[in-house]
């Protein structure tokens, strides 16, 4: 049930038009009208300073002192824009020409002590080989890494008795079925399995959508507290291709652990 619960979310999330809209980690709002802006979720206060960054178009500008910003820049179709502010917690949204036209306001969290940041880079994994009408392929910013990305990171401060979710900040690119159900994508004769997301050996995932800040729980026997944990993820495979291996081309950003 709280599955069903979550891919509704996500769904209306994903359906809900950009304009002046407000993000606050997959949450949208009716936002004001002006300039955009970078926010304190909790305080609603603009914060100046702030990194915004479009690492497909290599685009970067900073908040001014209220927390304005303006992006001079072209896009066309979903893009990824990430947000950084020391003590805060790395926040990325996928956004459109639509969001270029009008102005959005980012609500972005404080970090916690319990909280961590894994990686904030951006990755491509498949094999740089993918249809034009892929989801997101024309925003593909930089080379693939191959199929797989891991990473090994230690977990302090963790409570094991209160839930652990892996966080992927934005993900883009997921050719499933489901997605292109979703209309993420335009291929009308294939489709991928999903993106597997194994965490120390174990595989607790599969990620069907393009989409936010979809969070994965951590099964708490698998967690090593205080010893080195490992997070691999794993892109699809185009199914409809049996001459050869066509991975499924995919990018993603900001990894982080909530608990
Ligand atoms: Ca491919």
């Amino acid at each position: 049930m709280k599955k069903i619960f979550s891919m509704l979310v996500l769904i209306s999330f994903l359906s809900v038009p950009a304009y002046s809209a407000t993000f606050q980690g997959g949450v949208t709002e009716q936002g004001t009208s002006g300039s955009s802006r970078i926010i304190d979720k909790n305080t609603g206060e603009g914060i100046g300073g702030a990194d915004i960054t479009l690492p497909k178009q290599n685009y970067s500008t900073k908040t001014d002192n209220n927390g304005f910003f303006e992006l001079d820049t072209q896009i066309n179709g979903p893009s990824i824009m990430s947000v950084k502010k020391p003590n805060y917690k790395p926040f990325s949204v996928t956004i459109d020409e639509r969001t270029l036209n009008a102005p959005i306001v980012v609500g972005i969290e404080k970090s916690n002590a319990s909280g961590k940041a894994i990686d904030t880079n951006m990755y491509h994994l498949g094999d740089n080989s993918y249809s034009d009408l892929s989801a997101n392929a024309g925003e593909f910013a930089m080379q693939a890494i191959g199929p797989f990305y891991t990473k090994r990171f230690t977990l302090k401060n963790i409570d094991i008795t209160k839930p652990v979710y892996m966080v992927i900040g934005s993900i883009i690119g997921i050719d499933t079925a489901m997605a292109r159900s979703m209309g993420q994508n335009k291929i009308p004769n294939a489709f991928a399995s999903p993106p597997e997301v194994y965490f120390n050996g174990n595989k607790i995932s599969e990620i069907q959508l393009n989409g936010d800040g979809q969070r994965i729980r951590l099964p708490k026997n698998l967690i090593r507290k205080n010893q080195v944990n490992e997070i691999t993820i794993k892109t699809g495979r185009n199914l409809m291709q049996t001459a050869y291996i066509d991975y499924d081309d995919i990018e993603f950003m900001n990894i982080f652990i909530e608990n």
